[in-house]
This record gives C-alpha cells, sequence and structure tokens, in this order.
C-alpha cells in the first residue's frame, strides 16, 4: 500500500532509539555508534519531522563546555539542512553512577542539588532549540528494598525539584511544558509514580498543575498489566496528555521498546482511533508529536535500524487507515448503535435534574423491573469486537 509517512504526521524519535547500540544486561554492543548528522538526514529522509534527545545522547556525560558547544553547533546544522524540528528534550539522570539511586530522589542531597543543576542546564539548551515539551522519566527514582526508601519523602523531593522547574520555566519566560513518563519498574525493583494514574495524582498536588502532564508509554503501562489505550483517553480527559511515546510490548515481562505494533496489535489499533478520531464519540484528539521510543532489536544492523524506524511509521499509518475505514463502515455504525455506545454520552440525570427529581421518578425504581429488562438482552458487544478485527485483519 502507498503509504509514505510525511513530517505533517508529526513523527519524531529518541536520539538514544535508532542509536541504540544493541548493549543489553548480558552482552556488549553489537552495532557501532551512529554520528547525529546521519541520524537527523537519515530520519529526514524516511519521512520524519523531529528528533528528541537526552542531554547525554548528543554529548557524553562530563563533556567539556567546547565539547559540548561543537555538538550542539553540529545538531543545529543538521536542523537547518533538513528541516527537521526538536519538539522535546529531556535529561539523562541514570546512566552515570552518580545516579544509582536516582536524581531528584537520591537519598543524597548533594546528588538531588546535581540533578536540579544538570537539568536546569538542559532546560536553557531546550528552550534554545524551541523544544515545548520536557519530559521527566525518573527510571533511578525509586528502590529495591522498602526500608531503603521512605517514599513519602521521596515524592515530597520530587514535588520540591518539580515546583523549582516550574518556577524556572515561568521566570526565564520559556514556552516549555513538563511531562512526566511512568515506568512500574526497571532499572529499579519499584520505581516512583510507577503508572498514568500516580502520575496524574501526583501532578496535582503541585504549585502549578497546568505546567504538568504525562508522557505514557506504551510498554510501561503494559508492564503494569494495564490497558494503554484506556489510560490514554483518561490523560485526554483529564487535559494531560501532553505527549506519547509510542512502541511495542508483549505482556508482563522486561520493557521491550519493541516497534509501535509488534506488541498487542488490538490496543495499538485502538490507540490510533482514539488519537486520531478521539474514540467512538469523538471527545479531545492529540495533536502532539507521535513519538516512537523503541529499540531497534540488537541482532539488527544498521540497515535494520532505519528498516525498524520505517516499520514504527507505517504500523502507525496503517492502523489509521484500518481506524478510518472501522469508522466509516456501515455495519459498525449500527453495531456501535445497538451496544448503545453513543447512550453514554447521555447525561443520566435529566436537565436540572437533582436527587430529588430522581427520587421522584418512580419508573427509575418502583416501578422499574431490572429482572425482566434485562431478560435476553445483549449489548452486542462481541460483534463489534468481531467487527474490529476483521478491519484490523484487512477482512473488510
Ligand atoms: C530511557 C527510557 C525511556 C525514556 C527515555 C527518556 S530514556 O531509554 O527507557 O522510556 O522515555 O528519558
Ligand atoms: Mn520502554
Ligand atoms: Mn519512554
Amino acid at each position: 500500500m502507498a503509504i509514505e509517512p510525511t513530517p505533517a504526521d508529526k513523527f519524531s524519535f529518541g536520539l538514544w532509539t535508532v542509536g541504540y547500540n544493541g548493549t543489553d544486561p548480558f552482552g556488549g554492543p553489537t552495532r557501532a555508534p551512529l554520528d547525529v548528522t546521519h541520524v537527523v538526514e537519515k530520519l529526514a529522509e524516511l519521512g520524519a519531522y523531529g528528533l528528541t534527545f537526552h542531554d547525554d545522547d548528543l554529548f557524553a556525560f562530563g563533556s567539556d563546555d567546547a565539547t559540548r558547544e561543537a555538538q550542539i553547533v553540529k545538531l543545529r546544522d543538521a536542523l537547518a539542512a533538513t528541516g527537521l524540528v526538536v519538539p522535546m528534550v529531556t535529561t539523562n539522570l541514570f546512566s552515570a553512577p552518580v545516579f544509582k539511586d536516582g536524581g531528584f530522589t537520591s537519598n543524597d542531597r548533594a546528588v538531588r542539588r546535581f540533578a536540579l543543576r544538570k537539568v536546569l542546564r538542559n532546560i536553557d539548551l531546550a528552550a534554545e532549540l524551541g523544544a515545548t515539551t520536557f519530559v521527566m522519566w525518573g527510571g533511578r527514582e525509586g528502590a529495591e528494598y522498602d526500608s531503603a526508601k521512605d517514599i513519602r519523602q521521596a515524592l515530597e523531593r520530587y514535588r520540591e525539584a518539580v515546583n523549582l522547574l516550574g518556577d524556572y520555566v515561568v521566570d526565564k519566560g520559556y514556552d516549555i511544558r513538563f511531562a512526566i513518563e511512568p515506568k512500574p519498574n526497571e532499572p529499579r525493583g519499584d520505581i516512583l509514580l510507577p503508572t498514568a494514574g500516580h502520575a496524574l495524582a501526583f501532578i496535582e498536588t503541585l504549585e502549578r498543575p497546568e505546567l504538568v502532564g504525562i508522557n505514557p508509554e506504551v510498554g510501561h503501562e503494559q508492564m503494569a498489566g494495564l490497558n494503554f489505550a484506556a489510560g490514554i483517553a483518561q490523560a485526554l480527559y483529564q487535559g494531560k496528555l501532553f505527549h506519547i511515546d509510542l512502541n511495542g510490548q508483549r505482556g508482563i515481562k522486561y520493557d521491550q521498546d519493541l516497534v509501535f505494533g509488534h506488541g498487542d496489535l488490538y490496543n495499538a489499533f485502538a490507540l490510533v482511533d482514539l488519537l486520531e478520531n478521539g474514540g467512538p464519540q469523538g471527545g479531545p484528539t492529540y495533536d502532539g508529536p507521535r513519538h516512537f521510543d523503541y529499540k531497534p532489536s540488537r541482532t539488527e544492523s544498521e540497515d535494520g535500524v532505519w528498516a525498524s524506524a520505517a516499520a514504527n511509521m507505517r504500523n502507525y499509518l496503517l492502523l489509521k487507515e484500518r481506524a478510518a475505514a472501522f469508522r466509516a463502515d456501515p455495519e459498525v455504525q449500527e453495531a456501535l448503535e445497538a451496544a448503545r455506545v453513543n447512550e453514554l454520552a447521555q447525561p443520566t440525570l435529566g436537565e436540572g435534574e437533582g436527587y430529588e427529581g430522581i427520587l421522584a421518578d418512580r419508573s427509575a425504581f418502583e416501578d422499574f423491573d431490572a429482572d425482566a429488562y434485562f431478560d435476553g438482552n445483549g449489548f452486542g458487544f462481541v460483534r463489534l469486537q468481531q467487527l474490529a478485527t476483521e478491519h484490523l485483519l484487512g477482512a473488510r
């Protein structure tokens, strides 16, 4: 099928994704490092629109100012030459040994202060490059042992950090919002703010909740056994989907970071349908970057890296096409109607009705025969799911 990604699709990739050299806990690299200019050129050629990065992806941890500047200039030149943009920047608070007990929430106060300075410096760079989202993935913010971490104090330190970063962007006049990325575990035994729900609740405790949203990752929620598309629907409902990490995961196991669509394909279909069509009854859709946070498998050559990058975008576009066909199918519309999916949009109470009104309504209770009402009366959800399956499999 002639499906070609273009910058209008807003596909973006982390420099650490295509740049992953194949290292895992059991073996060293299987691919050579990639130069940032080459990465930008290849992504532009494939039809992507954006590149994202951690400070340490672009210039190694501890680089002197000249090295750091030279890498930034290289990136700027490549962006100017290709038209690629940097919509999001993030800070690495997990690779350097100093962060072994976390950054914002390390038990060691000197490490926490160092982490804050590293992030503040990187926010300046994000603003310089025009990024409007700053992601915070706290992979090392957690513990292996319950007695080793006072979770309430750790949350307090996390709050202190995010409040400070909010003060900073507001005072500097930066057009930047923050997106917290949840993950249940790995590399820590248990990570703070393990799911989208935990993060959403935490955000409400902040001084500037409006500046902070979430960056959920497909695989991370699925590692916790959760329905990713359903979590995204809640994030949209609460106006908190500031960014998204698309990839694939097969069940509750280590973080696989597979190509988008190479994991739970049903949920990927539901997700694209939600992002593109706003779900069954419209509602807010997402217009930010479709950001891929995947790892090309360590079995692949560099050609395999670019083939897998292209596969992410192609799978998204194929699912978008499938979701549109599903929505346009008159039989699907009829099945949705029969399943009363749209009836859920109707308020349970009448206009201006309160508890007095519903208490006075005998048809709601006294005269409501619950047994007779549901006698043999099915919703037909399975028929709807079968229609989705047939569209997904290209049978309709
Ligand atoms: C790391 C992690 C990802 C995060 C990145 C942002 S880094 O690779 O596994 O899920 O999105 O810090
Ligand atoms: Mn991941
Ligand atoms: Mn991620």
